[in-house]
């Protein structure tokens, strides 16, 4: 028997699940070598802590690593039901809440190393965080795809650690209760972009699909719904989906280095964001700060006779 112990979080709705001891040796390379070596050897491990019947579809996983440069407070991994992600943004979040649950870290800025990249966060005494992520970006504005099953939509390509597609033509009910709907329409979109050939940057796909309408509260100056990669929606305001509509709000002269722009979920969590400018460049850093909470405290057991002990695979 295997056992892995995990630390269970959510940040504005959306679940994260850190492995906080007995996940797989990666040696001491960077993040982004470490979760090639996760893919390729230790893949049943992801699957066997993500999927049913451990997890579902909804859960973002990810393995604390011990960092490369010993200044920084922690090296992260995430996953999900299908693979891997280059940053999470809400998953950040609720690392800083298992690093302090776990007296690790304490109220003031650190350190993350991430496969693309290290991040800054800084943990206030009323549990915030403040992410400081990866810098980001717009590669393409306002271009019109034909989605054969939908109609026409407009977009933006932007990178805010991860590749989004971001909609701006939207007339759809961001609720709940249309969440089935959005699923499907955004599934159309992602099929549309991978035949039309529209990618990120390098011919990297975008994975993550996000529309925009008005916001419920008048405190808050949008509201979102993401399609995941694994096919589920983001509970939160999706922190690296937040960061690439800075970069486009940016781009757009829509917002000021360090205005606050109050992004709300399809939920109704909110996080609040700020860019700064990288100078000579069309570049961003972007900050969203958000709060998670500690859920749970868990022992997995992987059993080698259960036949569904790596968990069911999509
Ligand atoms: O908060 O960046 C995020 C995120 C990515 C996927 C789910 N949440």
């Amino acid at each position: 028997m295997q056992r892995i112990q995990v630390i269970d979080s959510h940040t504005g709705g959306e679940p994260t699940r850190l492995i906080v001891a007995g996940g797989p040796e990666l040696g001491n390379g960077s993040m982004a070598d470490r979760l090639m070596r996760f893919r390729n050897e230790w893949d049943h491990i992801r699957s066997a802590v993500v999927n049913e019947p451990r997890g579902s579809d909804v859960l973002v996983g990810g393995l604390i690593c011990e960092p490369v440069d010993s200044t920084t407070a922690a090296g992260i991994i995430f996953f999900n039901n299908t693979g891997y992600l280059g940053m999470c943004g809400h998953g950040t979040i609720g690392l800083l809440a298992t690093l302090k649950h776990l007296g690790r870290v304490g109220i003031g800025e650190h350190k993350i190393e991430t496969p693309v990249g290290v991040i800054k966060a800084r943990l206030y005494e009323s549990g915030t965080v403040d992410i400081e992520n990866v810098d980001s970006f717009r590669l393409q504005n306002d271009v019109t795809i034909d989605v054969p099953e939908y109609g026409e939509v407009v977009w933006d390509v932007a990178w805010g650690g991860n590749w989004f597609f971001l909609v701006k033509n939207s007339w759809e009910s961001l609720e709940v209760a249309n969440a089935e709907h959005l699923r499907q329409v955004t599934l159309w979109i992602r099929e549309a972009l991978v035949k039309n050939g529209i990618t990120g940057s390098d011919g990297a796909m975008i994975d993550h699909i996000e529309i925009f309408g008005a916001a419920k509260r008048q405190t808050n100056d949008s509201r979102n719904f993401v399609l995941c990669p694994g096919g589920a929606y983001d509970r939160s305001p999706c922190g690296t989906g937040t960061s690439a509509k800075l970069a486009c709000l940016a781009a757009d002269g829509k917002l000021a280095p360090g205005e606050v722009w109050r992004q709300e979920s399809i939920v109704g969590s909110v996080f609040s964001a700020s860019y700064q400018p990288i100078r000579g460049t069309d570049r961003i850093v972007p900050t969203i700060s958000g709060e998670a909470f500690i859920s749970g405290e868990a022992t997995l057991i992987l059993d080698p006779n259960d036949p569904f002990c790596n968990g069911i695979r999509q």
